[in-house]
């Protein structure tokens, strides 16, 4: 419940003035109940119209991507990119490519983006984007033409003083390299910034591609150790299959837990004796398959139709790591249920407003996505570092630096969370220390 009068009274505004856009609102409404233990604090900001801006994409781009698929049929999709802020870096976040992609997607991402970029402590605005295009099914002849339509229009509004995208859903080092050979093309520079999730022969981090699921077990390990716990030993449920879950399952092994369950969106597979990460990485990277094949595969594992199932796998840890609303009450009052003692967000605002609530009342650890997933984005922001230094760090080298960005990352949500009266809570302390450098910024820089 919102009860500051400032916020009720920008929140009403942003539901007058974005309407049909369930999940940006959603994102709006989850900050501002963190927000509203700092805005009392700060009637300077209510003055300044900060909160105002905030909620305000600083630019909203949206156009047509057409191209040709291999039957010589012209095809026509929606391309977006909202530059959300640009207080304190450069706009910097992914694209998205699923048929599920709107406006209201796209802000959502961007909106959440501002408050995890600063967490990670790296000099990056907020931005997200993407279309409805979806590479599922697509000839790579097929990607390639359309990521080179997308950026013959999106060129000109990034550069690596403005904005550097990267991936997201249905967006892979494949894409990555299409766009950016195309940007290259039309530029003629080799501007290694302006994209990241690069391969790693034309500019691109080592370590990037592990960044968002191990930095997601980095953050947890550190909560749970704050909680006298560890992986060692844990049963873990993994949602998704892409490049976050297979990361997070990765590194979650190397801890010590179990990962006895992942899923794509037509279905899970549970393998009692631990998901085989070499079979999976094989369907999933290499041949681009179905996850029910590797019930086909290995003894033992059986497939479940039904993505939202996999929340019925009893486990110690849920981590979900697939895409928003992806666990509603019901899901989470199954989690809770088979006894489960944690939820840790890996996608981006995974949980409905009701599962956290559950989540949370029934006393199980919870991590918000903006900052467990953070690691996928300040490795992006160690790729453009890497780029301007003309210099590439080793794997380990990127790693401990991955590593330390997470430990700061839950240092600074708990200094927040303590000093709003909510000690442990992660989603008050990511939104508050997040915001607060940016509010700082915002406030520096005038009313612009
Ligand atoms: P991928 O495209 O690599 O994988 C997405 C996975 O989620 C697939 O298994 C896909 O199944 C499943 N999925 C997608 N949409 C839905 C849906 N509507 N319902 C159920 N399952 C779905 O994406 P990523 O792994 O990169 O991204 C996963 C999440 O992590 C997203 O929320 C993203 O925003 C977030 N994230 C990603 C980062 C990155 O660096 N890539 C960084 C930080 C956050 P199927 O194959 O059947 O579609
Ligand atoms: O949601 C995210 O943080 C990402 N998809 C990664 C963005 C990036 O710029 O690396």
């Amino acid at each position: 419940m919102i009860t500051n009068e400032y916020l009720q009274r920008v929140l009403a505004d942003v539901q007058k003035n974005h309407p049909g856009e369930p999940e940006f609102l959603q994102a709006v409404e989850e900050i501002f109940e963190s927000l509203q233990l700092v805005v009392p604090k700060h009637p300077e900001w209510e003055a300044a119209g900060l909160i105002e801006r905030f909620v305000e994409p600083e630019r909203v781009i949206m156009f047509r991507v057409p191209w040709v698929d291999d039957n010589g049929k012209v095809q026509v999709n929606r391309g977006y990119r909202v530059q959300f802020n640009s207080a304190i870096g450069p706009y910097k976040g992914g694209l998205r490519f699923h048929p599920s992609v709107n406006l209201s997607i796209v802000k959502f991402l961007g909106f959440e983006q501002i408050l995890k970029n600063s967490l990670t402590t790296l000099p990056m605005g907020g931005g997200k984007g993407g279309s409805d295009f979806d590479p599922k099914g697509k000839s790579d002849a097929e990607v390639m033409r359309f990521c080179q339509s997308f950026i013959t229009e999106l060129y000109r509004h990034i550069g690596q003083f403005t904005d550097t995208p990267a991936g997201d859903i249905g967006v892979g080092a494949r894409e990555i390299g299409f766009m950016y050979g195309q940007y290259k093309k039309i530029v003629d520079r080799f501007e290694g910034g302006v994209l990241t999730g690069k391969g790693l022969t034309y500019g691109g981090s080592l370590a990037r591609t592990q960044a968002t699921g191990y930095g997601i077990c980095y953050f947890s390990d550190e909560v749970l150790h704050y909680h006298g716990k560890s992986f060692e030993g844990q049963t873990v449920v993994i949602s998704g299959s892409g490049n976050v879950a297979q990361y997070a399952a990765e590194k979650c092994t190397e801890l010590g837990g179990k990962v006895v369950a992942m899923s794509d969106s037509k279905g899970y597979i549970y393998d009692p004796n631990g998901i085989n990460l070499e079979v999976l990485f094989d369907i999933k990277q290499k041949r681009r398959a179905r996850i029910s094949v590797y019930a086909d595969e290995v003894a033992g594992a059986q497939y479940v139709e039904g993505c939202k199932n996999i929340w019925n796998v009893k486990c110690d840890i849920a981590m979900p790591c697939a895409s928003q609303n992806e666990m509603d009450a019901e899901g989470a009052k199954a989690v809770i249920a088979n006894g489960a003692f944690a939820v840790f967000e890996g996608a981006n605002m995974p949980l409905t407003p009701e599962a956290i609530e559950a989540v949370t009342s029934a006393g199980l650890l919870y991590t918000p996505g903006k900052a467990s997933n953070a690691g996928g984005v300040a490795t992006s922001g160690l790729e453009m570092s890497q780029n301007s230094m003309r210099y590439s760090w080793t794997f380990e080298e990127v790693d401990a630096k991955l590593k330390g960005i997470m430990q700061s990352i839950f240092q600074e949500c708990l200094k927040a969370s303590i000093e709003c009266g909510k000690p442990g809570d992660m989603m008050v302390g990511a939104n508050v220390a997040g915001f607060l450098k940016v509010a700082d910024a915002m406030m520096a820089q005038g009313i612009v």
